[in-house]
């Protein structure tokens, strides 16, 4: 697949910066300087990247519980971002959203979400909000294997098919709900099957492979754009962490987690295909990595030394006043 070379360079920045942002996270967690529960999205990349590289600001996106990739992608800058996992109120939800409730309306995004899939429901709205007003935009929810077994999802598909709005789910099989593999939670064989089921077609990506994810999605997008009503991404991938910062991960098979780091790595994957292609050179993409390793290292200060909302701003801007009818 031949891209512009503009898109070549974007999509490997977009993915080196999420790799650098939930790798400065995880240290920042394990030293104490960030609190809270945090999920990282390392080696998803090419899934939340590969996806809304076909978006433009005005479509929607939902995301989960693993959603910093998924922000990023979609186009939140950086600094506010890492303000808001320091908890300041100069992060983009003033320091009260935090890394499980990330959201930009500007950017499309709608927010991130801790409810195993509680996204696809809430695209549906948006798909349906934007039939309504026949404005071409496309709603995206992201979310994981575990959400194929939720009856919200199965709702919200089955929704999707009747009213036939423009809604793609993207779902990423990282193989594991928390701890426990997919073998051991999902009744089928097929979970794409399962999927399809519901009446849209399901297009299937290699999820460490930005260009497969990118050519799944693009059909997908295309076709609930044309007014055709859903359709589904389906993307094999793997995490790089555990299901949480902290989890001992003993579930995992010896050498698993070594494996997936030398042979499903994205970021590998795509200088191994500019290498071949001669589109890009190492040079180039070396170039973005020492740009984006100053971008992290910036927003880290500048979250250290950026103020904390003040104790009587506790309520504002949670509750909206939508005024008499
Ligand atoms: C409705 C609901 N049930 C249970 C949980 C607890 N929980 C949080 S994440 C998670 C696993 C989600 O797995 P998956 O959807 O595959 O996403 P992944 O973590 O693999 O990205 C569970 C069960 C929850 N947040 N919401």
């Amino acid at each position: 697949m031949s891209l512009p070379k503009e898109k070549l360079l974007r999509a490997y920045r977009q993915m080196k910066t999420i790799r650098e942002f939930e790798e400065r996270t995880h240290a920042e967690i394990m030293n104490g300087q960030i609190a809270g529960f945090t999920h990282l999205y390392t080696g998803q990349e090419a899934n939340a990247v590969g996806v809304c590289e076909n978006l433009s600001n005005e479509d929607t996106i939902i995301s989960t519980h693993r959603g910093h990739g998924h922000v990023i992608a979609k186009g939140a800058d950086v600094i506010p971002m890492m303000k808001e996992l320091f908890g300041s109120s100069e992060g983009l939800c003033k320091g009260k959203g935090g890394s499980m409730h990330v959201a930009d309306i500007e950017k499309g995004i709608l927010g991130a979400n801790g409810i195993v899939a509680g996204g696809p429901p809430i695209s549906v709205g948006a798909a349906l909000a934007q039939k309504i007003r026949k404005n071409n935009r496309v709603a995206i929810s992201f979310s994981g294997d575990g959400s194929v077994n939720q009856g919200t999802c199965f709702e919200a598909m089955n929704l999707a098919v009747v009213l036939k709005v423009p809604a793609v789910f993207v779902i990423e099989n990282n193989y594991y709900s928390e701890h426990t593999n997919i073998e051991y939670a999902v009744g089928c064989d097929d979970l794409k099957a399962r999927t399809e089921s519901f009446g849209f077609p399901v297009f299937v990506a290699d999820g460490a492979d930005f260009f497969s994810v990118y050519e799944a999605a693009g059909k997908a997008i295309d076709h609930a754009r044309s007014g055709s009503g859903p359709a589904g991404v389906f993307a094999e991938t793997g995490r790089f962490h555990g299901h949480f910062v902290g989890d001992p991960q003993h579930y995992r098979a010896d050498g698993e987690l070594d494996d997936l780091r030398e042979n499903s790595c994205c970021l590998k994957n795509f200088r191994a295909s500019m290498a071949k292609s001669g589109e890009l050179s190492q040079e180039e993409l070396d170039a973005i990595d020492a740009e984006v390793m100053a971008l992290i290292e910036q927003s880290v200060t500048e979250a250290k030394g950026a103020p904390r909302p003040l104790p009587e701003q506790v309520t504002e801007d949670v509750y909206i006043n939508y005024g008499a009818a």
